[in-house]
């Protein structure tokens, strides 16, 4: 086996023939951190220094060619050579320089190649500059160089979209000169360098490239980003930073244009939305990493089984068919079946109306789904999801027919959203296979899936569970057995805090704004009409009886629904929506119906800032979360953030509730909940976890370690 001296360099560079060939190993996906930056720069030094050297081709080992800026460097003390440096000498190089790229040439990654004089993409490559999605901007040249060469609007939207071009596309936009023939590298990099230095190619460098001449065209491209961008980037700080860098690219010399770029990028660096969206980022993939994962292998799944083809179970079927799996849909009937079929097939005929489907790919797709009104189908089924009306009797006879039909080894899923697994699983005769798959609703969208994990659960059929969320693209968190798991039991708790605060004085579209305007897409009440008030109603009448009778209880929606107004199926809720409109608008009767209320309680109603109300709604959120993570529902506060972010529309940019405490501090938070305990000290009880970290000086960051 092949050793390499401890500090070696990430970048080795050998002659070939008359071609310096200088290969980026940095795994897993050669970022640009220091050792890789310096060893770039000194290959360039060598280049120009050997007379031998006639040309210098860039390659990345492994999967990609260079991913971007390392970014677990962020917010850290920066370390020379400054990436625009390294790309201004790569730049500035006298020998042809040829950029090789196959994979991933993001952010920096693609910075680098575009400081190079000459670029080449093979089958696969993925070019893009994504820092936008890290509260960024390209700040190695990018956004000067990359309207030079491929002109203002398809940089632009490059920039502000973060997405990835495919090389094809990357050729036809002009952001690489050659398509390489095969899918290997080295040897396409070295025939195109031999063919360059052939023709005599000279040194061609992207700054002085033309692609901005038309200034009039350029402008007007600016001016529809920025007013795009201002309408759209609700709260982003670095988008409208991108279209400022595009204006310099546009007004200023390069090298002004260069330092202008930088400002913006060190004061985007600088961000707390850096700060929160790279934690998304990290802890997006931290959650694949349950324990699980490592110690056991996942079964195979072939074939998957759906019962109930209701709102959630047509919706979990979608979702298992995109992923390219059979389904057979069990039902009570022929007509809830055909009922089934319907839901399943309503949501690709949507598809096909938007123009996003042919008619041909949903009939091919509806091929591998088939449906029974016997279990005795599921005999083959290795994964059976059960997504039946939410009633232990019901769940639990379901179950008794699996563990009937089912062959031995099948995973058996529940996607409860409350009822209590451990229950469920004893309940048969084989334990050890059943698992909580709770989806999110629709469940061929929603990316959140809460794998929830029963006492007697085998490591197999946890690993299992990752593995199905990663054939069907959804983002896995790993919760324990609890009344509403990790993100129903959080929310409960939040929409509680609403709740006091509508009957002590906000209005539900007070709450809705500030809760709008701290980022969520949709505010506490709307989300209620959405979705249906005869849910919440049905439930809280449920809970009734074992509600704790000195808890505050709030009975404004239940006087709501007693009206029968459920929301926007109903025209009215907490809004109304005149002929079916999508958007509430204030209801003056809802008012006076809180207004009653607070009335009936005995509450002379306070005002409210929006500041003092997001303190709250937080402060139940961060309370709830401490607990889920104390009693260890949660592995981790970023399995919190994680849940929060993909289930419940929290603000990216503020990385999940446990980031965000994080940001405010720990102790800001405890002494709020301690200042709402004087008035309901059985709502507002400190969680154990925060008083703990407070105590110790720590943050909800210091657990985050890998589980
Ligand atoms: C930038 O470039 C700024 C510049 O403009 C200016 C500078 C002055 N750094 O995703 P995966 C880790 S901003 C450090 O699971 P895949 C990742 O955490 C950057 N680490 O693999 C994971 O670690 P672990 C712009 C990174 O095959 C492992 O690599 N670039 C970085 O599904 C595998 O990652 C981007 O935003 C990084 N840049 O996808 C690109 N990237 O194994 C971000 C990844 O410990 N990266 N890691 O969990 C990606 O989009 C995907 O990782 C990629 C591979 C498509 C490359």
């Amino acid at each position: 086996m092949a050793t390499h001296p401890v500090n070696a360099s990430p970048v080795t560079h050998e002659l070939r023939g008359k071609v310096l060939l200088v290969t980026v190993d940095n795994p897993p996906v050669n970022a640009l951190g220091a050792d890789v930056r310096r060893g770039l720069a000194a290959a360039i030094g060598h280049a120009e220094a050997n007379d031998a050297v006639q040309a210098v081709l860039i390659v990345g080992a492994g999967r990609n060619f260079i991913a971007g800026a390392d970014i677990r460097e962020f917010g850290q003390p920066p370390q020379p050579p400054a990436l625009p440096d390294v790309c201004n000498r790569i730049e500035a190089c006298h020998k042809p320089v040829i950029a090789a790229i196959h994979g991933a040439a993001l952010g920096g990654g693609l910075e680098v190649a575009l400081a190079a004089h000459y670029r080449l993409a093979v089958a696969g490559a993925k070019l893009g500059l994504p820092e936008v999605q890290l509260g960024l901007l390209p700040g190695a040249g990018g956004t000067q160089r990359a309207p030079r060469l491929i002109g203002a609007e398809t940089a632009l939207s490059l920039m502000l979209s973060g997405r990835h071009a495919s090389a094809q596309e990357a050729h036809k936009l002009g952001l690489v000169d050659r398509l390489g023939a095969s899918d290997d590298i080295l040897a396409e990099g070295l025939a195109y360098a031999q063919e360059l230095l052939a023709g005599h190619a000279p040194v061609r460098r992207t700054r002085d490239a033309q692609a901005l001449a038309d200034r009039t065209q350029a402008q007007a491209a600016i001016d529809a980003a920025r007013a795009e961008t201002a309408k759209k980037s609700r709260g982003l700080f670095s988008p409208l930073k991108i279209v400022d860098c595009v204006q310099a690219a546009l007004d200023l010399p390069f090298d002004e244009g260069l330092r202008f770029e930088r400002k913006q990028f060190l004061e985007c660096l600088e961000s707390p939305q850096r700060a929160g969206l790279v934690h998304a980022f990290f802890a997006e993939r931290e959650v694949q990493k349950a324990p699980e994962t490592k110690s056991a292998k996942p079964r195979a799944i072939e074939t998957v089984g759906v019962i109930g083809g209701g709102t959630m179970g047509a919706g979990i079927a979608v979702a298992v068919l995109d992923a390219g799996l059979p389904v057979t849909m069990i039902e009570r009937d022929d007509a809830s079946l055909a009922r089934g079929r319907a839901h399943v097939e309503k949501v690709y005929d949507g598809l096909i109306a938007k123009g996003r489907m042919k008619p041909e790919a949903k009939a091919q797709i509806l091929a591998r789904l088939s449906g029974s009104t016997s279990y005795d189908a599921l005999a083959n089924a290795d994964l059976v999801i059960e997504a039946v009306f939410e009633d232990m009797a019901v769940k639990q006879a379901v179950f008794a027919e699996l563990d009937r039909v089912c062959k031995p080894g099948a995973v058996l899923a529940t996607n409860t959203s409350y009822l209590d697994i451990d229950a469920i699983a004893a309940s048969i005769e084989r334990p050890q296979d059943v698992v909580g798959l709770h989806f999110f609703s629709p469940a061929n969208i929603m990316k959140l899936l809460e794998i929830v994990v029963p006492k007697q659960v085998s490591a197999d059929v946890v690993a299992t569970a990752f593995e199905l969320a990663k054939k069907l693209r959804k983002v896995p968190v790993r919760a324990g057995v609890c009344d509403g798991f990790i993100g129903n039991r959080i929310l409960a708790v939040f929409r509680t805090a609403a709740d006091h605060l509508m009957e002590d004085g906000a209005s539900p579209y007070q709450i809705d704004k500030a809760v709008r305007d701290f980022g969520f897409p949709m505010g506490p009440y709307q989300v209620v009409d959405l979705a249906g008030g005869d849910i919440g109603w049905a439930t809280r009448k449920r809970r009734a009886a074992t509600r704790d009778p000195k808890a505050r209880y709030v009975q404004i929606a239940d006087r709501i629904c007693e009206r029968g107004w459920f929301g926007q199926k109903t025209g009215r809720g907490f809004y109304l929506y005149p002929e079916g409109a999508r958007t509430g608008t204030p209801d003056p009767e809802v008012e006076a119906i809180i207004e009653a209320e607070r009335e009936r309680a005995g509450i002379t109603p306070r005002a409210f800032t929006d500041e003092a109300i997001m303190r709250r709604y937080m402060a139940a959120m961060i309370n709830e979360g401490a607990n889920v993570v104390h009693e260890k529902i949660a592995l981790r506060p970023l399995d919190v953030d994680v849940t929060l972010l993909y289930g419940y529309g929290f603000p990216r940019y503020r990385g999940g509730p446990m980031k965000y405490a994080d940001t405010v501090g720990l102790a800001n938070v405890l002494a709020d909940i301690r200042e709402y305990a004087k008035e309901d000290p059985l709502f507002w009880r400190p969680s154990p976890l925060l008083v703990e970290l407070v105590e110790r000086g720590e943050n909800f960051a210091s657990l985050n370690h890998s589980a």
